[in-house]
């Protein structure tokens, strides 16, 4: 019989942060604001046993990434001395700010530092997150992860929009995500007939709103959008509306995406229940780091709802491999320059290492060139 080792339990030590603002290759306009850089957060989780996990936050805008860092500072606090439980460790803080509420930064804090958990176990134990949480990369190839250029096809001028469709697909996508929300249904229709018929007929096109609509205007875009080549149509209205995306979802042929913006698996169960939309895709900051990803695939296996990753896809492509009803991971480039090495996409599908954890590593250079004053 053999004698299992028992591998020490990891104790947490601190937690650092540094915040960086990496500038895009492809600004990016929404129908809200247009991004030229992407503000993250960088954190380090020590532990008294020389492990460390990694994980980084999104910040949106660069001002709240001091904002995010303080939060981490207080998370660290709380938990300094406690045991690499992410589990517990979400249990805890959930009391802890149950005054303030478990919403907006707080719970992508609280996010971050459960994502830096899980890399710590899986980096601990040796074995790439994906094994730790049940999967084997090995499946991978029977079961690949399809993943879409989401990196750039912000708002802009038709043939340009066609430009930058063509070159996202460089690298071997089979899928591109346009941004729409002009100020008028025929300009939407001009962008997407542009890229539409630039790429081949195979390649998936999906569209973002991001919140830009009313429900009537949504209807009457969205129908307009039905007989377009379009794969799914994301956050037309409020991201919060459920009544108004099951009304889309049942009036438009195209499926309507939601998700990103769910708040811990609470609103994702409550988005299902009205049945909201076609398809989901919650977001890793959002949901509650890797601990409210799992909670939010078993309710999307339960319903039979395919679920799709919003940003963050190195950590993203280990959930996803372990998501029943996996779709799409959405793949941004953002993080890349700091990363020591970058997701790898091979045929259109996320490739994972063998690294053990998420292979999150910094490029201690470029976090340098990069840091936030
Ligand atoms: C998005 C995400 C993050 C920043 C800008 C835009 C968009 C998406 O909603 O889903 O990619
Ligand atoms: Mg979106």
């Amino acid at each position: 019989m053999n004698t299992p080792i028992p591998s020490p339990p990891l104790t947490i030590r601190a937690i650092r942060s540094v915040a960086v603002d990496v500038p895009m290759r492809y600004p990016l306009g929404t129908s809200a604001a247009t991004l030229r850089s992407a503000p993250l957060l960088l954190i380090d989780l020590e532990t008294e046993e020389g492990i460390t996990g990694r994980a980084y936050l999104f910040c949106y805008v660069s001002a709240a990434a001091q904002a995010m860092a303080a939060m981490l500072e207080e998370v660290a606090r709380t938990v300094k001395g406690d045991p690499v439980a992410p589990v517990d460790l979400w249990d805890k803080l959930s009391r802890r700010f149950r005054l303030i509420g478990v919403q907006g930064i707080v719970r992508m804090a609280m996010s971050g530092l459960d994502v830096a958990c899980w890399d710590a176990l899986a980096v601990a134990a040796g074995k790439p997150l994906v094994s730790m949480l049940g999967g084997d990369i090995g499946n991978n190839k029977a079961r690949p992860i399809p993943a879409y250029n989401s990196s750039g096809l912000g708002l802009m001028a038709p043939e340009a929009a066609a430009d930058e469709a063509e070159k996202l697909l460089e690298g071997g996508f089979r899928a591109v995500k346009l941004r729409l929300g002009y100020a008028t249904l025929e300009a939407d229709l001009a962008a997407v007939r542009a890229v539409r018929k630039r790429l081949p007929d195979e390649i998936a096109l999906m569209t973002d709103y991001n919140q830009a609509l009313s429900v009537a205007e949504a209807i009457r875009r969205g129908r307009a959008l039905d007989d377009e080549g379009v794969y799914w149509i994301e956050e037309p209205i409020r991201h919060d509306d459920y009544l108004g995306c099951a009304r889309l979802s049942r009036e438009l042929k195209t499926p309507v995406q939601i998700g990103e913006n769910f708040s811990q698996p609470q609103a994702m169960a409550q988005s299902l229940a009205a049945n909201a939309s076609d398809f989901v895709m919650p977001d890793l900051e959002r949901i509650g780091g890797v601990t409210g990803w799992m909670r939010a695939t078993a309710m999307a296996a339960a319903g039979g709802i395919e679920m799709s990753s919003h940003l963050f896809p190195e950590t993203s492509a280990h959930l996803l491999a372990v998501t029943p009803t996996r779709h799409w991971l959405e793949y941004v480039d953002w993080a890349n320059p700091i990363l020591a090495e970058p997701l790898r996409i091979e045929g259109g599908n996320a490739i994972i290492g063998n690294a053990p954890g998420s292979g999150i590593r910094w490029n201690d250079d470029a976090v340098k060139r990069y840091r936030m004053t």
